[in-house]
C-alpha cells in the first residue's frame, strides 16, 4: 500500500469513477472498483483496489457500493447576479420582435441595468441565492459569475462583491469576471469610446486592486462593442494580468474569436456565427469554444454553431447556462447537457466533458478542476445512475446523492 493512501483523511471505496481524465482510455476515463482518497481538500490517491488492499486502508472510509463518482460540474458562463426580470421581452419575442430590436429600443441589457443599479449589494445577493442554489442542487461545484448590469464603477463593483459574497455563504467555488463592456451605458450613448476609456483607466484597475475579478469579458457585437474597442479592453486586461473571455459571434460574425485567440483568451462564448477561420484560430491558440444552448433555444436562434468543424479541429468545447434574465433565464446546467446534445449534436461524452474538464479550462483552472486525478481538487458527485450517458439523456429524473466540495460532503 503506497504512502499516498496512508496519508488520506477520507477514502471513498467501491466506486465506479468517471474520471474525465484523458489519460485513462475509453469514454469518460472510467475506473471500475476504485477508491478515491482525499487529504486537505484534494485528491491524494485514486485507483482500482482489491479486497485485500481495502482491508489495509487507513482513514475514514465511505463505502459507495458500486455507485458512480464524477467530478463536480462547472458552470463556466453565468450572469446570475441581477435585478428585475424580463418576461415582458419574452412575450414580445414570441410575438415576433427580435432580441437585437428590443435591445436597440432601450430594453434588453439596459432594462436590467436600471433594475440592478436600484438595488443594494445585499439585495442582489439575496435575489441571486436561489438561482445559485438551483445549480448546486444539480451537482454544480464551481460557477463563474459576470458583472455587466452596473456599467459604472460603483455598480459594477457592487455586482462583483455580491457574487463573491455568495461563495462565502454556499459551498461552491465562485469565479468572477468583469463584464463592464456588456453594453454602452445610457450616459455614454454618444461617446462609447469614452466609456471604454473609463473601463480601461478606472473600472478595471479598481476591480483588480480590490481582487474582485479573475477575468475580463467583452460583448463584441454590432449592438455592443466593436472589435477595435474590444482590442483596447483586451490590452488593458492583459496589462493587469487578468484572464480573457469574450462574448463572440452570437448575433453576427465580427472576427472576435480570432481576436480573442490572439490575446490568449481562456474562452470565447456563444459562437453561432463562428466561421472556419475562427475555428482555426481557436485551435492554434488553445482557446476553449463555449457553447450556450440555452440562449440559442430561448432566442429561437436558427444558426447553429459549427460543432462539426470544432470537433474536427479538436477545439475543446465547453457548455454553460449563460444564466441571465434576457437570453437564458434557465438555472439548469443539466438541461444544457441535454440541449447541447439534442440541439447542437454533442455526444454525451462531449457534453459532460464540456461541463467538467473543458469548463475548468475555460476558467483558467484546467490544472486544478474538472477531472478526478491525483492532485486535483476533491470536488466530486456521487450518483446512483446505471450509466454516465444518463447525465445528458435525462433532465430532472435524479440528483446527486452526495455533493462533495473540497473533500467535504455538503448538504446543498
Ligand atoms: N449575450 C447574451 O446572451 C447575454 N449577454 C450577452 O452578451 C444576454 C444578457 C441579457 O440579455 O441581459
Ligand atoms: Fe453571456
Amino acid at each position: 500500500m503506497s504512502e499516498n493512501w496512508q496519508q488520506c483523511e477520507q477514502i471513498w471505496i467501491n466506486a465506479r469513477v468517471a474520471t474525465m481524465d484523458p489519460q485513462i482510455p475509453g469514454p469518460y476515463g472510467i475506473i471500475e472498483d476504485a477508491a478515491v482518497g482525499v487529504r486537505q481538500g484534494r485528491i491524494q490517491a485514486l485507483g482500482p483496489m482489491t479486497q485485500a488492499e481495502l482491508e489495509r486502508l487507513p482513514g475514514r472510509q465511505i463505502d459507495v457500493q458500486g455507485r458512480w463518482l464524477t467530478p463536480g460540474l462547472i458552470d463556466s458562463h453565468t450572469h446570475l447576479v441581477y435585478g428585475g426580470e424580463r418576461s415582458n421581452e419574452f412575450s414580445r419575442r414570441l410575438a415576433g420582435d427580435s432580441y437585437a430590436a428590443i435591445a436597440s429600443a432601450g430594453g434588453g441589457i439596459l432594462a436590467t441595468v436600471a433594475a440592478t443599479r436600484a438595488l443594494s449589494q445585499q439585495q442582489l445577493t439575496d435575489l441571486a441565492r436561489p438561482r445559485l442554489a438551483a445549480l448546486c442542487a444539480e451537482g454544480v461545484t464551481t460557477v463563474e459569475i459576470k458583472s455587466g448590469y452596473g456599467l459604472n464603477l460603483p455598480d459594477e463593483l457592487k455586482m462583483l462583491r455580491a457574487a463573491r459574497a455568495l461563495g462565502k455563504e454556499l459551498p461552491v467555488r465562485i469565479r468572477t469576471t468583469l463584464l463592464a463592456a456588456h453594453a454602452v451605458p445610457p450616459e455614454y450613448r454618444e461617446r462609447p469610446d469614452d466609456y471604454v476609456s473609463l473601463i480601461c483607466d478606472e473600472l478595471l484597475p479598481q476591480a483588480v486592486a480590490e481582487g474582485l475579478a479573475e477575468a475580463l469579458d467583452v460583448f463584441c457585437e454590432t449592438i455592443a462593442f466593436t472589435p477595435a474597442q474590444t482590442e483596447r479592453l483586451l490590452q488593458a486586461a492583459q496589462a493587469h494580468g487578468l484572464g480573457i473571455k469574450l462574448h463572440a459571434e452570437q448575433l453576427t460574425n465580427s472576427g472576435a474569436s480570432a481576436l480573442g485567440a490572439r490575446y490568449g483568451a481562456w474562452s470565447v462564448d456563444h459562437l453561432e456565427h463562428l466561421d472556419a477561420a475562427g475555428v482555426t484560430a481557436l485551435k492554434q491558440a488553445g482557446t476553449v469554444a463555449t457553447l450556450l444552448p440555452g440562449a440559442f433555444y430561448f432566442l429561437r436562434e436558427t444558426q447553429l454553431p459549427p460543432v462539426a468543424l470544432l470537433r474536427a479541429q479538436q477545439v475543446p468545447m465547453a457548455l454553460a447556462t449563460d444564466l441571465n434574465p434576457g437570453s437564458s433565464p434557465l438555472a439548469s446546467l443539466r438541461l444544457m447537457l441535454n440541449m447541447g446534445a439534442v440541439l447542437f449534436g454533442l455526444s454525451p461524452v462531449e457534453a459532460l466533458t464540456g461541463v467538467t474538464r473543458h469548463a475548468a479550462r475555460a476558467l483558467g483552472l484546467g490544472d486544478k478542476l474538472g477531472m478526478l486525478a491525483t492532485g486535483y481538487q476533491a470536488d466530486m458527485l456521487l450518483w446512483n445512475f446505471e450509466h454516465p450517458d444518463q447525465l445528458t439523456a435525462e433532465v430532472g429524473t435524479f440528483a446527486p446523492q452526495q455533493r462533495i466540495f473540497n473533500g467535504e460532503v455538503c448538504h446543498v
